[in-house]
């Protein structure tokens, strides 16, 4: 089981920023930016690449908390980055959409 499954269960608190029947946002412990949450599904899917069509909705369901989340913290400008697999940057395999903001994001990504 995942630290996420956890998070989602109730066994390891979290700060809360949004939730409802699909999915659960909330502040990274190791914040990258002044603001940091993380937005993940509720159903164990690993990695977007291992999301399939009947995903479809929730990943577009994701995205949209994502941008609500930024939005409610009063940020316009956002970042949303997904990490697919180790050698990209995941550690926990559970999806989850990065929402980072409140500092200028350089390009290319590190
Ligand atoms: P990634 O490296 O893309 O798999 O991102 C995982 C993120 O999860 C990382 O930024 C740190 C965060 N994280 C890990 N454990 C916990 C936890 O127990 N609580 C919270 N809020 N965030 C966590």
């Amino acid at each position: 089981m995942t630290i996420f499954q956890k998070i989602i269960d109730g066994e390891i608190p979290c700060s809360r920023l949004y939730e409802d029947d699909r999915c659960l946002a909330f502040k990274d412990i190791q914040p990258q930016a002044p603001f940091h949450a993380l937005v993940i599904p509720k159903k164990p899917v690993e990695m977007i690449a291992k999301a399939d069509e009947a995903d479809e909705a929730l990943c577009g369901h994701l995205l949209r908390v994502a941008a609500k989340v930024a939005k409610d913290a009063g940020y316009e400008a956002f970042r949303l980055v997904m990490n697919n697999g180790e050698a990209a940057g995941q550690s926990v395999m559970h999806l989850h959409v990065h929402v980072l903001a409140g500092r200028d994001m350089t390009w290319p990504p590190g």
